[in-house]
């Protein structure tokens, strides 16, 4: 069983310059349980280099690698599992490349994708976005904690809720029947990530206890 609670997700243009090594080494320690890769640019050489680094990471922390998309960087890696959303490889064709024992995510922004995902064989969903978001410009509305509420009321699979998500609503995430929140700019882009990245963790186990 993944423990979603802190779902970290790389982005290069908003880390500050930093590695995503840096950035990720530096969230789990802060208590990150979760993270992803996820690289738009670049050549396929450079993605493989550093995701090559990120699952070695991973496995000395003992957490979860999950890739963006690309399931041949899944793959290659050897990875836990990969991330698809709504154009990308369904989830049926990446669980069959990627054999038995990977983890396999789908982004859903409505009720409707999230019970397909579900029937499609999805270990879990990443829904969202949850409040307004720039990480993502081509991100459908914002459904907000009711609309997260009402798929983690329907579906059976763990629901970890992504977009906008920060110290400030994190609480309400949880709240409303989130496994976890996936983040990009609140932690990657955060001048002291480890430190935010563990008052992240704290918020939501305190949501949690409540
Ligand atoms: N999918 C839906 S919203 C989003 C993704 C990848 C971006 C989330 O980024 P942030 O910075 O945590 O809002
Ligand atoms: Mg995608």
């Amino acid at each position: 069983m993944i423990d979603w609670s802190l779902y970290v997700i790389t982005d290069a243009k908003l880390s500050r310059g930093r590695s995503h090594l840096e950035v990720l080494r530096a969230a789990i320690a802060g208590g990150a349980t979760v993270v992803q890769y996820r690289e738009k640019e670049g050549t396929t050489r450079q993605m493989i280099e550093e995701a090559r680094a990120l699952r070695e990471l991973t496995r000395q922390a003992g957490i979860p690698f999950i890739v963006n998309d690309r399931v041949d960087i899944a793959l290659a890696v050897d990875a836990d599992g990969v991330h698809v959303g709504q154009d990308d490889m369904p989830a049926p064709v990446a669980r069959r490349l990627l054999g038995p024992g990977k983890t396999v995510g789908v982004s859903v922004d409505n009720l409707e994708q999230a019970l397909q995902a579900e029937q499609d064989g999805a270990d879990y969903v990443g829904a969202g976005p949850i409040f307004a978001t720039l990480t993502k410009p081509d991100a459908a509305p914002p459904i907000g904690p009711e609309g997260l509420a009402e798929i983690c009321r329907r579906v059976s699979i763990p629901v970890v809720a992504i977009g906008g998500i920060n110290e400030e609503n994190a609480a309400a995430v949880i709240a409303a029947g989130a496994a976890g929140v996936a983040v990009v700019s609140a932690v990657v882009a955060a001048p002291d990530v480890e430190a935010t990245a563990r008052r992240l963790r704290e918020i939501i186990e305190a949501a949690r206890a409540r």
